[in-house]
């Protein structure tokens, strides 16, 4: 076992437009991680089942822009401060014999980013036994065979790599990524005589998240509280609810669901308003004569907005301990939201 060792070029521009009141800059990055350190599943007769081990190489490249502006310079003053980063990782090499990494439902393979969600792909559920019977079903004449109003997933290969009409592991694929196209922040300044207003937003664009929460909160196994959006599950070919929840099912049978599929990935795109901080400055005049050398009153909301289609709690879900296993959400907790009420007395 050696270092872990990263190759790095930087290059960047600065550039201001328009008397320095556009300023611009372009930071890009490829570096190259060889000699990868992670901790990986390894055989069980050496009585570890992980062990760090140099498991390959992965190239990273990277766009950052950042642009700052003022718009106004009036009575009115305005300033905006924006920055957007594209980065794209790819593992290259994966030591001794280019066998994929499997950690839960993420998966590292070359070729591929680190950590691409992997499971099934699926495209509604059955909704009576003609379908069944036109397939593909989960293991087929078992007990535990896909029945009307069970997921119905993607025949996508077969033992010899071909689709073969029937559901088992050979049909897990690369199922969604949890990176975003870009990731982007903006910061507005605006001030008017004493007033000022600062409003910071921030978001991810494009990324998918794999909710493990969801698991539990929108089961199928019809003896748990669910979400909401589970109501309206398959009940018999008369009633098959929305026609894509699947039925209320205490068995382990064709929905399978000790497994993710796509049925738990979820768009991961979200917009939110971080930060708003309203403030007024009391006139210098007023301050100095009750013997203050400034006083400024504001509040603060923090988190007051998000705008996201996810169904979580928080769809920023990058505190995953394991580097493998980017985009999951164990039911992160939700960011708190405050509005602050303040005073700033300058002596
Ligand atoms: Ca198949």
């Amino acid at each position: 076992m050696t270092w872990e060792t990263q190759q790095q070029v930087n290059v960047g521009v600065d550039a201001s437009f328009f008397k320095r009141r556009l300023s611009l800059t372009v930071d890009h990055f490829r570096s190259k991680n060889v000699d990868l350190l992670l901790n990986v599943n390894v055989p069980d007769i050496t009585g570890f089942s992980r062990s760090l081990r140099n498991v390959g190489e992965v190239r990273n490249t990277g766009w950052e822009f950042t642009l700052s502006s003022l718009n106004l310079a009036k009575t009115i003053e305005w300033t905006t401060d924006f920055n957007v980063s594209f980065y794209k990782n790819k593992v290259v090499r994966l030591g001794p014999e280019g066998d994929p990494i499997y950690s839960g439902d993420n998966v590292t393979m070359v070729g591929q980013p680190i950590g691409m969600f992997y499971g099934w792909l699926t495209d509604g559920i059955f909704l009576n036994q003609a379908e069944i019977d036109k397939g593909p079903v989960y293991n087929a004449g078992a007990a535990d065979r896909s029945r009307p109003g069970d997921t119905r997933f993607v025949d996508v290969s077969g033992a010899n790599g071909v689709p073969d009409g029937k559901i088992d592991s050979s049909d897990k694929t690369v199922m969604g990524s949890p990176y975003p196209d870009f990731y982007y922040g903006m910061t507005n300044r605006f001030s008017y005589r004493n007033l000022g207003l600062t409003i910071t937003l921030q978001g991810s664009q494009g990324n998918e998240i794999l909710s493990e929460a969801r698991h539990y909160t929108a089961n199928t196994r019809g003896r748990y509280r669910s979400l909401a959006m589970m109501n309206n599950y398959w009940k018999s070919d008369q009633d098959p609810g929305d026609d894509k929840t699947p039925r209320s099912n205490d068995a382990p049978t064709g929905n399978v669901r000790g497994q993710y599929s796509q049925r738990f990935i979820d768009d991961g795109s979200y917009l939110r308003i971080s930060n708003v901080t309203l403030s007024y400055l009391i006139a210098d005049k007023f301050a100095q004569k009750i013997g203050l050398n400034s006083v400024r009153v504001y509040t603060t909301a923090t988190n007051p907005f998000i705008f996201t289609k996810y169904t979580g709690f928080n769809p920023d879900v990058s505190n995953s301990s394991d580097p493998l296993r980017p985009g999951v959400d164990q039911n992160d907790y939700p960011l708190p939201k405050s509005l602050v009420v303040g005073l700033n007395i300058g002596f």
